[in-house]
């Protein structure tokens, strides 16, 4: 045994091999049972420029890992209980182990044990004795994937980030095409894409669809006097009452300037009518505020139900503006079904 020590002391080669300029240093754990093995390889290795530390066995080394991953492990095979193979296999297993790159130290390079090396995980051998130039071209080789691997990582961190943030951009750029600006409510175009989807719902389920078309009464009027500041202002505060008598499920739209839509699910005529009275009483019986002014605003309903000659929610939303029409022709401040 101290006759091989000898030997192999001498294989090593006399001068230090020079750590090379553009190598950076590399953080390695080396596992090897025997002491003077070991130290010997550590000390080569510091001298190489690398931050080096040292398990005499598979469990010691493994725990290790766990603790602090190094970038490269070198493994002697034969170890007392956890052996070389047996190590490779676990860091095989954890996330932790599965990036480190792996050189086995063998004696014995036939076919049948590199084939045992290379299938338990491991991404290279050396044979024993180590002659340190091979030590150096290996960590070399193997330098360029670990580095390659972490470039790769923070690719993949900065494109997560970048996805993450497309997909907030694309929430946010969703919300404002579908919303109203001034109202905060549904927009027309919006309306018009989403709509069908409920009106195909309500049709497989055999559930009533309701809806309502409102045209707030003389608008013009309140811009032409008071202005359009003050029109915007009745519009938003609408907007809110309008709010105040819808479920969750209902859908509220600004279909036009001063014309709004909704769409009342699950909602039979009777029920439809009754929330468009009370819409409309409620802004006849108030009056409206906007920049210290009260001013008395009334609004016109038609109010429609989903029924088997309307082909589509075109011809509902169609039904609801006839009746509109009647409601303004009648004399406004109605609603009419
Ligand atoms: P009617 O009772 O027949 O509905 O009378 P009206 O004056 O409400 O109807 P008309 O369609 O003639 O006028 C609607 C007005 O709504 C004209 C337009 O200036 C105003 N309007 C439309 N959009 C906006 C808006 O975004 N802000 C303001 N301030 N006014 C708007
Ligand atoms: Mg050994
Ligand atoms: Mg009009
Ligand atoms: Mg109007
Ligand atoms: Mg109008």
């Amino acid at each position: 045994e101290s006759f091989s020590l000898l030997e192999r002391r001498q294989q090593i080669s006399p001068r230090p091999p020079e750590p090379e300029a553009e190598q950076e240093a590399l953080h390695i754990l080396v596992v090897e049972d025997e002491a003077s093995q070991r130290m010997m390889l550590q000390r080569l290795l510091q001298i190489l420029g690398h931050q080096v530390e040292v398990a005499a066995n598979g469990q010691e080394a493994y725990e290790l890992v766990l603790k602090h991953p190094p970038q490269l492990v070198i493994t002697d095979l034969a170890m007392p209980e956890v052996d070389g193979l047996q190590l490779i296999r676990r860091l095989r297993a954890i996330p932790e182990g599965r990036q480190i790159y792996i050189i086995v130290l063998t004696i014995l390079d036939d076919e049948d044990n590199l084939a045992a090396v290379f299938s338990s995980g491991a991404d290279d051998f050396i044979s024993k004795p180590i002659p340190p130039r091979i030590l150096q071209a290996r960590l070399k080789a193997g330098q360029r994937i670990i580095q390659e691997q972490r470039s790769l990582r923070q690719e993949q961190a900065l494109l997560r980030r970048h996805l993450e943030e497309l997909s907030i951009d694309n929430q946010l750029a969703q919300e404002a095409a579908q919303t109203d600006g001034l109202t905060g409510l549904y927009n027309r175009r919006y309306a018009m894409r989403y709509l069908p989807q409920i009106w195909e719902e309500a049709k497989l389920s055999q559930q009533p669809l309701s809806a309502l078309m409102l045209d707030i009464d003389h608008f013009k009027v309140v811009n032409d006097e008071h202005g359009h500041d003050v029109g915007d202002i009745i519009l938003q505060q609408f907007a809110g009452i309008l709010r105040l008598f819808c479920r969750r499920t209902d859908i509220i739209c600004r279909f036009g300037g001063e014309e709004f839509l909704i769409i009342l699910p699950d909602t039979r005529l009777a029920t439809a009518i009754q929330v468009a009275e009370r819409i409309r009483a409620t802004l006849a019986g108030r009056n409206m505020v906007a920049s210290g002014l009260a001013l008395s605003l009334t609004v016109s309903i038609g109010v429609a139900e989903k029924n088997t000659a309307h082909v589509s929610v075109e011809a509902l939303i169609k039904a609801a503006d006839q009746a509109l029409y009647r409601a303004k022709r009648t004399g406004r401040n109605r609603v009419e079904a």
